[in-house]
């Protein structure tokens, strides 16, 4: 597979990105969604924000406080007993069994926007921002589907009730329609298909079951996308192979001759982040023709494999131009890069069911 990394990777990094907080720091502008609006590349990133903590015996959780609209900050003591804090991403309560209780980050959207998709400049405000309690503690890894002239964005809405998936629409990236949560939790890496497929509107899901199952592949049908059914389970994980521990939709699907291409992730169980890729049938995509034994891309160059939370990429939107496919995707939970790759050769390197 031939890879093409820009040279200028990473395009944005945390660094380059202003803390709309007083007294936070941007610890992570990556896993954005990608829409082409206006003659602009919009990479819309997911920010991640930190209270500053001058004590280390100190970590801190942003909550987003519903009622007052403001964030409180928590503050807990690395040596309390009752709390796990080996992964830095989130905080467990050890005698719990939810994965976390709370998150060390607060994230929301904003925009990078360029007009030659390497060089990117970034807006001062959010572009989507928690607003009601389903997102208290966040909103994360935006995917934009362009149906028309409208462009769904739908994202992790992350609280102490669940994560699900919750979805806007705009026009002009300023004018928003709220639309709630369109996959109740648990559920992440929404994909929803950019047309109709013989009448019907589909998309990728990604539910996290806990009494039987894994983190696995669904598709679901819908006539508005808002109201979701008919779901039927598409992909699950595979001993010993890149996609062993977990996995999920990626990119927004799009179509080739041979069928639709879906670039999703997938990672082993001590959580290394790969991309490969899914065939779909045309005409009915709960059918998977074809898949990727291998990995297309892997972290390997040093910001795909140190950062906030290393050795991951992470697409969530790519830009096709006849038969090579832009991958923006998110390195190490940190910052964003992008690939090109041929959509023969990714085709050519599936292995057909
Ligand atoms: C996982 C990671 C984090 C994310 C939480 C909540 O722990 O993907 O980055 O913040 O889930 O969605």
């Amino acid at each position: 597979m031939n890879i093409y990394r820009y040279e200028e990777n990473p395009l944005v990094t945390p660094a380059d990105v202003k803390p709309y907080h007083e007294g936070f720091e941007v610890i992570g502008a990556f896993n954005a969604g990608v829409a082409e609006y206006n003659g602009e590349v919009l990479l819309l990133l997911r920010v991640a924000e930190r209270p500053i903590s001058n004590d280390p015996m100190i970590v801190k959780a942003p909550v987003f406080n519903a009622a007052t609209q403001e964030l409180d900050i928590l503050e807990f003591r690395t040596d309390d007993a009752r709390y796990d804090f080996s992964d830095p991403r989130v905080i467990r309560n050890v005698n719990h069994s939810a994965t976390f209780e709370y998150l060390t980050s607060l994230s929301y959207i904003r925009v990078a926007r360029s007009t030659d998709g390497h060089h990117f400049t970034i807006d001062d405000k959010p572009l989507v921002y928690p607003a009601q309690s389903l997102e208290s503690f966040g909103i994360e890894d935006p995917r934009v589907t362009q149906i028309g002239d409208t462009y769904y964005i739908y994202f992790s809405a992350v609280s102490p009730v669940g994560v699900g998936e919750s979805m806007v629409s705009t026009q002009d990236f300023v004018n928003f329609t709220h639309h709630g949560m369109i996959f109740g939790p648990d559920n992440k890496d929404v994909l929803i298909f950019p047309e109709k497929i013989n009448g019907k509107y589909y998309a990728l899901h990604r539910p996290t079951t806990k009494s039987t199952g894994n983190p696995e592949m669904w598709i679901a049908e819908s006539d508005n996308l808002v109201y979701w059914g008919n779901h039927k389970h598409l992909a699950g994980l595979r001993d010993g192979m890149w996609d062993s521990g977990r996995m999920g939709g990626g990119a927004v699907p799009f179509r080739t001759e041979k069928g639709w291409l879906e670039l999703y992730h997938g990672a082993t169980l001590d959580h290394r982040y790969c991309m490969g890729a899914l065939l779909l049938d045309l005409n009915d995509p709960s059918k998977v023709i074809a898949r990727s034994n291998h990995p297309i891309m892997e972290p390997e160059t040093d910001y795909e494999m140190n950062g906030f939370f290393g050795d991951v990429v992470f697409s969530c939107g790519a830009l096709v131009d006849g038969d090579v496919v832009k991958m923006y995707y998110g390195v190490a939970d940190t910052s964003m890069a992008c690939a090109e790759l041929n959509v023969k050769e990714i085709l050519d390197s599936l292995t057909y069911e």
